[in-house]
């Protein structure tokens, strides 16, 4: 499987410091602001904007977390199978709260959708953003995300693999051609 690196660890920083700058400043401030990630990566991802917010701002942004997989576990074929939520661990009330979702890749976008539907039954945000590392194309609903990290159109054969240094000890994105 042949991959190749495209974005390094020092430009995937910056790329989530833009984010959390851009939110700052479309948000103006950080009030009644909730970060949830997207396991896995996403949660890393939204701790670490949530950090970002803290050394820029002084605020604490409250983080949560949802699960949402595939029914099964054939990958490659994302989008063909509905995802589902398997849980989630939300700190604080989300209502009339502004969520901004955070996720490592936008695909189909049928994860966002699925997370869209969870966080309806648990509360009434009064808006749903959605921040992500990378758009790698290929939507199936009409999703799109607020914030973007980087837009890496890819193939369908290829795939974007994510790493950040809490799980993989490194950061970085390649395209692998499967
Ligand atoms: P993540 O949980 O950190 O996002 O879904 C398990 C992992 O497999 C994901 O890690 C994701 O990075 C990776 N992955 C790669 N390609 C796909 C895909 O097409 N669909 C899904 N759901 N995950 C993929
Ligand atoms: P979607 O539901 O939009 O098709 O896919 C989004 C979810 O699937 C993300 O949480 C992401 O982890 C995973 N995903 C889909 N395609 C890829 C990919 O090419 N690379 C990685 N790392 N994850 C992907
Ligand atoms: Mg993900």
């Amino acid at each position: 499987m042949a991959e190749k690196e495209v974005v390094d660890g020092v430009t995937m920083k910056r790329a989530l410091t833009r984010i959390t700058y851009e939110i700052i400043e479309q948000n103006k401030g950080l009030a009644d602001l909730v970060l949830i990630g997207i396991k896995t990566r996403g949660i890393y991802l939204a701790q670490r904007i949530a950090d970002r917010m803290k050394q820029l701002e002084g605020m604490d942004v409250p983080v949560g977390v949802l699960d949402i997989t595939l029914y099964r576990d054939d990958l490659h074929k994302a989008g063909t199978d509905e995802p589902t939520v398997n849980g989630s661990q939300i700190p604080v009330s989300i209502e009339g709260k502004h969520v901004i979702l955070v996720d490592d890749v936008l695909f189909t976008g049928r994860t966002t959708r699925a997370a869209l539907d969870a966080l309806m039954t648990i509360g009434r945000p009064k808006k749903i953003s959605l921040a992500v590392l990378v758009d790698r194309g290929h939507r199936e609903l009409p999703i799109r995300a607020d914030f973007v990290g980087k837009n890496i159109p890819t193939s369908i054969h290829e795939q974007i693999k994510v790493s950040v240094d809490e799980v993989d000890h490194r950061d970085g994105i390649a395209i692998e051609k499967l």
